[in-house]
This record gives structure tokens, sequence and C-alpha cells, in this order.
């Protein structure tokens, strides 16, 4: 079984990513299975197989613990840490051959409390892998790509998971916009040229200082374009994904 992390800022389209993959993988006749590790979740966009809302309740918390909604959601986020058995065992049931998880819309919920660290070092299977998706909508210049490139990167120091990075809903934006961004993403010389061109801002050394300290760790910032709507990407992204989880089996074996 492999397990795939979805990870991104809120509204940067995690479950609907999250209900693509599990159609993609099934088109291809494997065995996947949705994993919502959303409490604070009301609609999503798949019938989640296993569900941490099954075992926290916001409400109930909100209730017995005297707190608004926001105060619930962070003590939910601690307490799936104590359910992960539970969820673990309800995976295994199913044994499917991939597990897709779908991460709580607040991104800081899960990366930046005990849950996710945890989840992300104990789940048991044969290789994990997660996405990062950088929102169109919110990477749409160069220095809003590199301000999510940092927070991906963060999630990674993190996390600790291999990582591949996905700008997503691409049907949103002009195409002569994205290919312009995928460049720079995959091109550090013309990134920086472009941030020189915003040279106003001045946060202009800083960004250069960033580009050029990823860069130099050799932490690659090549998007992946990926539409949940027209599919488009989709294929790239689960190539990248089988390359990584296979190489995370033979490292993890
Ligand atoms: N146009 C477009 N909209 C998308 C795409 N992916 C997600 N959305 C929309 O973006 C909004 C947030 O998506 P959601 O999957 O709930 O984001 P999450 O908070 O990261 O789980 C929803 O209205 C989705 O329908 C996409 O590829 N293209
Ligand atoms: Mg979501």
């Amino acid at each position: 079984m492999y397990a795939v992390l979805i990870l991104g800022t809120a509204g940067s389209g995690k479950s609907t990513l999250t209900a693509r993959l599990v159609e993609w993988y099934a088109s291809k006749g494997a065995y996947a299975i949705t994993l919502n590790l959303d409490p604070g979740v009301i609609d999503l966009p798949y019938e989640p197989d296993v569900d941490v809302r099954e075992h926290v309740s916001i409400d109930e918390i909100m209730s017995r613990y005297r707190l608004g909604p926001n105060g619930a959601l962070i003590l939910a986020s601690d307490l799936i840490a104590d359910r992960l058995d539970e969820i673990q065992r309800e995976v295994d049931e199913l044994n499917p051959d991939y597990v897709i998880v779908d991460t709580p819309g607040q991104l800081e919920l899960f990366a930046y409390r005990a849950s996710g660290v945890i989840f992300a070092k104990e789940f048991r299977c044969d290789a994990k892998a997660s996405v990062f998706l950088f929102d169109s909508m919110l990477a749409n210049s160069p220095l809003n790509m590199l301000s999510i490139a940092l927070l991906a990167t963060s999630i990674r120091l993190r996390l600790g998971l291999a990582q591949v990075n996905v700008l997503s809903k691409i049907d949103l934006i002009k195409k002569d916009r994205l290919a312009e961004l995928i460049e720079y993403s995959a091109d550090p010389a013309r990134f920086e040229h472009a941030l020189q061109r915003e040279k106003d801002s001045e946060l202009y050394m800083l960004s250069i200082s960033i580009l050029k300290g990823l860069r130099r760790q050799g932490i690659s910032m090549g998007l992946l374009a990926v539409s949940s709507i027209t599919y488009e990407g989709m294929v790239n992204l689960a190539g990248a994904l089988a390359r990584m989880l296979r190489e995370g089996e033979d490292v993890e074996q």
C-alpha cells in the first residue's frame, strides 16, 4: 500500500484533487481509497472511505470543552493523534493499493501541530509521498510563487516527506501566464530575472537570497501544472508520484 498526502493552503484544491486521484487510479485498475483527515469539513467532493470525523466531532468538542469553532478545530486536530491507530486499522482492513490522504483545509492545523508529523512518521505503508498544491490564484507572480515555495519547503522540513509540487487550478489562468509561471519554476535564472523586474519591492534582496538558498540546497521548484476540472496534467502527476513512491519503497524496505 502506498500513501499520498495532499497538502496546500486553504482552498488550493486538496479535496478536489483527492477525489480526482482516486478516480484516476480506479480508471487504471488500481484500488485507491480516500482518507479524510479534516475534522472540520462539512461538504466533500467525494465519499470518504475512512473519515476522521467518525472519531473526532467538532460539535461535541465545542460543547464539551466550551470552545468556539476555532478552538475546537485546534483541539480536534490534536485529538487526531490519539486516533491514528484506529484510523490505520480501518485503512488496513480495506487493504488498498493507494490511500489518498486529504488533509485539513487549514494547513497549519495539520502541519504545524503534532498530528501531521505523527501521521507522516508513523502511518504504516510501503512508501509515502506528498503533493503540495501551489494555488495558481495565489502563486500568480514571481514573488508570490517564491513565498509559496518557501511554505512548501517549510512543510517538507516539518513532515520529512518526498514532495511533488503542483500548480493547481490551471484551467483558471491564461495560457501565456501559465507558460511563464512554469518556466520560472523550472529555470532559476529566469526566475531571478523575473524577480528583478519586481525590483521596486524592498523585499527584492530577501527574495533573491531565498531563491539562491533553495537552489543551493538542490531544492527544485519545478512545478507540475494540473487542473482537477479538465484533468490536464494528471498523467504527469501520476507519473511523478509513481517514481517517488518506487524510490521511497527502496529506501524504506
Ligand atoms: N477551476 C478550478 N477550480 C478548482 C480546481 N480544484 C479545486 N477547485 C475549486 O476550488 C475550491 C476549493 O477546492 P477544495 O478542493 O475544497 O480545496 P481545499 O480547501 O484545498 O480542500 C472549490 O470551489 C473547488 O471546486 C481546479 O483544478 N480548477
Ligand atoms: Mg478540503
